[in-house]
């Protein structure tokens, strides 16, 4: 389709058509790279969850969701306003209070069956065709160390992918919480290696991700161990600059007598990680010409809530994100980028959304956005034949929509 013919029939400016350019953008098919098992729980799941186990959430963010006069819940898209306004602001501080509280519900092998399920089948009804899970791996209880934690989620992509029910394939990413002790990263890295050594995983764990509060934590302690781990074949992503860096710049570094001020930042860079989550303090001065081509998973969404851009234009998410502090630039550059959702079940986001959101707050067209989601698979963590199918599936799929 010609893109003039799209602009007619699925137009993408304000006004009653925007929810057929979201209808359209559900249909493609997509990659997610970046989601966080705990952070794709249903708001639905986890009260059921809290009431079963009979905890009480603290945390005054723990709203359900309201519903319209006709009982649909806030995401339906003939909703203008639930998509265009952040009507459940989370800012980091926020999200961090709900990321200590939904463990408490999931505290069990059945619960943690259940949200991977969803999770798994929640991103396929997006059309996601390839995803990359990641998680930290949690003792529950008596029954399930983190051995555990790793093989059910790994046992339920397997189920999801033999059912068929929907063709998404599903790799795991395990996750090191950087507010945690050094213990807990080796422990999670040797987990990672030692799976994979069973022909039942080799393929499923195919990275390692560095992420948690962001203000807490340091990356010195970890980076041997990421190193271990990129030693064993397992690839890396480090969530990074997602608040500005503490360490001075090398560039602001005048003063020649006192030692240079240390930049996690840079140094993360100099670890030359595969992918990068996030990136939104990264100052030009520091992407050398070789760090310049390490693929960032962007989340407009969780970037919007967390920097609490929405907040200074009334909770507008597309003027907002105009705000953002990198993507014009990247989207200008053709920068390498992935669009991920980070945590759809805090943000109230989804795979859609946030290409919608793009397309609106950066007046996008068709074959940009379709382009984007084809390139991202070149950043995927799988192996090449995965690939090659993939890009195949998809590039035929896009042909049928376009
Ligand atoms: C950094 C994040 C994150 O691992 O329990 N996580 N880390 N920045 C973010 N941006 C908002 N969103 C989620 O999933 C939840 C965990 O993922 C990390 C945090 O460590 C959070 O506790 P899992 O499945």
């Amino acid at each position: 389709m010609r893109e003039t013919d799209f602009k007619r029939k699925y137009d993408n400016s304000n006004g009653p058509l925007a929810s057929s350019l979201y209808s359209f953008l559900q249909k493609i098919p997509k990659v997610e790279l970046h989601a966080h098992l705990n952070g794709c729980i249903r708001p639905d799941t986890l009260f059921a969850l809290a009431e079963e186990k009979g905890v009480t959430l603290s945390s005054h963010h723990f709203q359900p969701a309201k519903k319209n006069e006709n009982n649909q819940n806030r995401y339906h898209t003939d909703d203008e306003d639930a998509l265009l306004y952040n009507v459940q602001p989370r800012s980091l501080h926020d999200c961090f209070d709900m990321f200590a509280e939904i463990p408490r519900c999931v505290s069990d092998v059945t619960s943690l069956r259940r949200i991977t399920f969803e999770a798994l089948h929640d991103f396929a009804a997006h059309n996601v065709l390839y995803l990359e899970l990641r998680t930290t791996p949690k003792v529950l209880n008596a029954e399930c160390d983190k051995r555990q934690y790793l093989e059910t989620v790994l046992g339920v992509m397997n189920e999801f992918e033999q059912s068929r029910t929907r063709p998404m394939t599903c790799r795991l990413i395990v996750a090191i919480d950087r507010s945690l002790s050094e213990q807990e990263a080796c422990e999670n890295v040797e987990l990672a290696i030692d799976l994979r050594k069973s022909t039942l995983y080799a393929d499923r764990i195919v990275g390692m991700d560095l992420g948690g509060n962001p203000t807490r934590g340091d990356f010195r302690i970890v980076r041997p161990h990421l190193e271990r781990a990129r030693q064993a074949g397992l690839r890396i992503t480090l969530h990074c600059g997602e608040v500005a860096d503490s360490g001075a710049m090398t560039s602001d570094h005048d003063d020649e007598s006192s030692p240079p001020k240390y930049s996690e930042t840079q140094a993360m860079l100099e670890f030359g990680p595969d992918r990068l989550g996030h990136a939104l303090f990264v100052p030009n001065t520091l992407w050398s010409s070789q760090q310049r081509h390490i693929p960032v998973e962007t989340c407009p969404m969780s970037n919007v809530m967390t920097l609490e851009l929405a907040q200074h234009v009334r909770g507008h998410l597309i003027e907002g994100l105009q705000q953002h502090p990198q993507l014009r630039e990247w989207l200008d550059t053709q920068y390498p980028l992935a669009i991920g959702t980070d945590d759809p079940g805090v943000f109230d986001t989804n795979p859609t959304k946030e290409l919608w959101l793009l397309c609106r707050a950066f007046d996008l067209n068709v074959s940009m956005i379709c382009r984007l989601v084809e390139q991202s698979v070149e950043y995927a963590f799988c192996d090449e034949t995965t690939k090659r199918r993939l890009q195949k599936d998809i590039h035929e799929q896009m042909l049928l929509l376009l």
